[in-house]
């Protein structure tokens, strides 16, 4: 999109908006500031393009459209079904895909239809019809426990959460830990790489009906082809949530063993992450599977976006160009170069490095909680966020880990030798903060010391390093 008509389309919305609540206008404008000004090494987050926002602010939100394509339970659907049919169209294609469902409002929801697809396949009709006879929200925990015997108390097997996997793959706090009896597979204590040779033996012992794949902290490639193996084994469904890495499949830096739709039944993402595009969620699966992941909306959804799905229509035709491949592999690129500037200045990492987006610091090598490093980089300009670490002494809160990525920087035009300056910013913040201790000498694991004038320096070279490499740049507002 060209400059001028970018800022325009931008300006004249927000004026729009001003003038009916001119807080929110100001709110909109300050977030692009803020986003300019601030060093987002967060694995999870990017900047979709103007296309892709642009495409979000319309009147196609205005409409309901419960169902599918050519099916609604509403009137006046023919240009949802238009959007809605191009975005799967585009997903089906970019990722080889039978089938593509492009409802799912978050990677939640998308876990979630794939969940009961998964379920409706597989388990008799009669127990999943009583389960659907209830809303989540009124079940009690004996509800829970019927509900699991109703379904054939299932089983679920899914990464651990201090190896990096999601709450979504069966972990109590989530609905699936609730739907489903959970364990875990995890890495190896020595290496912190995935332990397949445990995964299969563990599959084989507790025969999970769904053998979940997919991460959201695990800093290497994942072998989606022994997965598959291993499911076929034990008679296990296998899902991959690649909502993490979905750009690097798309942009083909994910291919062969690694590519989780080649190999697994039914695939979820996100569309928000490295794939660019608008928060939103996504199922792909096989034929076999595409009548009941159709289903999603109203079993487990409320209606569509069709707006949001405009957006990931515009944010995939994006993701099929040459020049989105180019991006997916300088995020690796950077992510590489980031790992190794800060292995030469003495970080441990997870694993030792990483071959994907993201890259796990375990920061009790300089005596700090992943709580307490997470807030010495935010005082010093640089935004991350914390993350357990493999059997993490501090637990899910306070963690020892801080998890870094290279998706948003990439898309700033960041490249490895500022990846190299920004090793030297965070080791600077790190071997500048200590925890802070209290009157009996114990030291905290919240609290921390950190030299103001460190902290103004870092963030200063961290201003004058974005300066160069400006977001949003054909945007200029108020202009
Ligand atoms: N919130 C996402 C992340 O940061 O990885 C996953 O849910």
């Amino acid at each position: 999109m060209s400059a001028p008509s970018a800022s325009a389309a931008f300006n004249a919305s927000l004026d729009v908006v001003r003038a009916v609540e001119p807080r929110i206008a100001q709110a909109i404008a300050d977030e692009l500031s803020a986003q300019r000004e601030s060093l987002k090494l967060i694995a999870s987050e990017n900047y979709a393009s103007p296309a892709t926002l642009l495409a979000m602010g319309n009147w196609l939100s205005d409409k309901y459209a419960e169902g599918t394509v050519g099916r609604r339970f509403y009137a006046g659907c023919q240009q949802v079904d238009t959007v809605e049919a191009i975005a799967a169209e585009h997903a089906r294609e970019l990722f080889g895909a039978d089938h593509a469902y492009v409802q799912p409002h978050s990677g939640i929801d998308a876990n979630l239809v794939a969940f009961w697809a998964i379920l409706a396949q597989r388990v008799e009709a009669p127990a999943l019809a009583a389960a659907q006879a209830r809303h989540v929200n009124d079940l009690t925990e004996q509800d829970w426990e019927t509900l699991r015997r109703e379904l054939g108390n299932q089983r679920m097997l899914g990464m651990s959460l201090d190896a990096g996997g999601h709450l979504t793959h069966g972990f109590r706090p989530n609905i699936s830990g609730k739907m489903f009896h959970q364990r875990s597979y995890g890495t190896d204590p020595a290496t912190g790489l995935l332990d397949y040779d445990a995964l299969r033996e563990t599959a084989r012992e507790f025969r999970p009906l769904i053998l979940v794949g997919g991460y959201s902290a695990y800093p290497r490639r994942v072998n989606f082809a022994l997965m598959r193996e291993i499911a076929d084994e034990v008679g296990a469904t296998l899902m991959v949530d690649m909502a993490h890495f979905a750009g690097l499949v798309a942009g083909k830096v994910l291919t062969g063993d690694f590519d989780p739709v080649a190999h697994a039944h039914v695939v979820t993402t996100t569309t928000h992450k490295t794939l660019r595009g608008p928060r939103g969620g996504m199922v792909l699966c096989t034929d076999e599977l595409a009548e009941h992941v159709d289903r999603g909306c109203p079993m487990v959804l409320g209606g569509p976006l069709p707006h949001v799905m405009a957006a990931k229509a515009v944010a995939l035709a994006e993701a099929r160009t040459a020049e989105f491949q180019d991006y997916a592999q300088r995020v690796v690129d950077n992510a590489v170069a980031l790992a190794e500037g800060l292995l030469r200045r003495g970080a441990r990492l997870v694993t030792g490095g990483t071959d994907n987006h993201l890259v796990l610091i375990d920061v009790s090598a300089h005596g700090l909680t992943g709580r307490q490093a997470e807030s010495a980089l935010l005082d010093s300009g640089i935004v991350t966020n914390r993350n357990s670490v493999p059997q993490d002494p501090n637990g899910a809160w306070y963690t020892s880990g801080v998890r870094i990525g290279t998706p948003a920087l990439t898309t700033r035009g960041l490249g490895v030798s500022e990846m190299d300056e920004i090793a030297e910013l965070i080791t600077t913040v790190f071997t500048h903060t200590t925890p802070r201790s209290d009157a009996a000498g114990k030291a905290s694991k919240a609290t921390y010391e950190l030299d103001a004038s460190v902290a103004a320096k870092v963030a200063e070279q961290a201003t004058g390093l974005l300066a160069g490499f400006p977001l949003y740049p054909e945007v200029t507002l108020g202009g």
